[in-house]
């Protein structure tokens, strides 16, 4: 049959500690789609400890996705078995016995992606000021009915954001988690403005030096990429590293797409050449320093996330 590809293979047995029954899942909508997933928001009842029903995002396949996507998916339900931190999404649980869909149980993020948050608070009347408050911060304001709720985005949010990815990404780092796909698009924002580092389908394992060398397939984020892993497939922290400097400009962009203009094949010649993006209209000196830090053209010269926890810290400080 044409989803046969998602179900799972007979050899793979279910993990008791994990496992919940489809049953006391209740799909409720769609919440995005990508080229061979599809995220569905759904009530769960009795999970993660919780009595009665939760709101939870399901991680799914698409019909047309075949067996590497599904590898994918479970290796993404592996390594969040592994994360525990605020600042990383939690799995609740899964579905994976034989004769239907993997299901991955994951927390439901109120605001969904950040990349999409920062796009929604560009329409409000009152974005970031220049004296950093907004008077309308604390109002809601509610789009059409189905759709996310939106705030305002002070340029404090913004150091906060980059503060809480910074503390996930050095938990990763710290359990030799390389995530390879840190992006805007792939950081959830949960309530209370928490972010949630997501979307572990590329993410691997460090093992023996350091580096991970990736097995030629599919898409690939190239402008997220550092001249290293786009030259050799290496991928480290340290590109994590280059990826969350593009993550930074994101942010202070409110979500634009970076390289704007540049096509995706000149990119690497123009980053080896030692071009880099422009700062930014409303981003401080001190800001564009910390984002041009990540992309030093030598892994190591790059700041680990510990480093950038703590520069972080300092102007929260700095910024009361
Ligand atoms: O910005 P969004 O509405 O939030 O669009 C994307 C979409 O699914 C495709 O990834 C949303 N999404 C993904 N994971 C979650 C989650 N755990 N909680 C809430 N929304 C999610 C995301």
């Amino acid at each position: 049959t044409a989803n046969r590809h998602l179900l799972l293979p007979k050899t793979c047995p279910p993990d008791p500690k994990w496992e919940f029954p489809r049953e006391r899942l209740t799909i409720e909508q769609v919440l995005g789609e990508g080229e061979f997933g599809r995220v569905l928001r759904a009530k769960a009842i009795d999970i993660g400890g919780i009595a009665g029903a939760t709101t939870v995002a399901v991680k799914t396949l698409k019909e047309n996705a075949c067996a590497s996507e599904l590898a994918d998916l479970l290796s993404e339900y592996q390594l969040l078995k592994e994360a525990q931190h605020p600042n990383v999404i939690r799995l609740l649980g899964a579905c994976t016995t034989p004769g239907a869909p993997v299901y991955l149980i994951i927390e439901f993020a109120e605001f969904g992606s950040l990349r999409n948050y920062l796009r929604r608070s560009r329409h409000l009347e009152s974005g970031i000021r220049s004296d950093g408050c907004s008077s309308l911060s604390n109002v809601i304001v509610c789009e059409a009915e189905g759709t996310r709720p939106v705030y305002t985005v002070t340029p404090r949010d913004i150091l906060s954001f980059a503060w809480q990815i910074s503390k996930g990404m050095a938990y990763l780092a710290d359990i030799k988690l390389v995530h390879r796909d840190l992006a805007a698009r792939n950081v959830l924002l949960a309530a209370e403005k928490v972010c949630k580092i997501s979307d572990f389908g590329l993410t691997r394992d460090v093992y023996e030096d350091d580096a991970y060398l990736k097995r030629s397939k599919g898409r690939v984020p190239v402008k997220w990429m550092a001249p290293e892993s786009l030259a050799d497939h290496v991928y480290t922290s340290k590109s994590d590293v280059w990826s969350f400097g593009v993550l930074l400009w994101e942010l202070v962009t409110l979500g634009a797409s970076p390289y704007p203009g540049v096509d995706v094949h000149n990119l690497y010649n123009l980053l080896k050449a030692g071009y880099r993006m422009e700062r930014p209209a409303n981003c401080s000196q001190q800001l564009y320093k910390l984002m041009t830090s990540c992309w030093h053209q030598e892994p190591g010269m790059r700041p680990s996330f510990k480093e950038l926890v703590n520069h972080w810290e300092k102007m929260l400080e700095d910024s009361v």
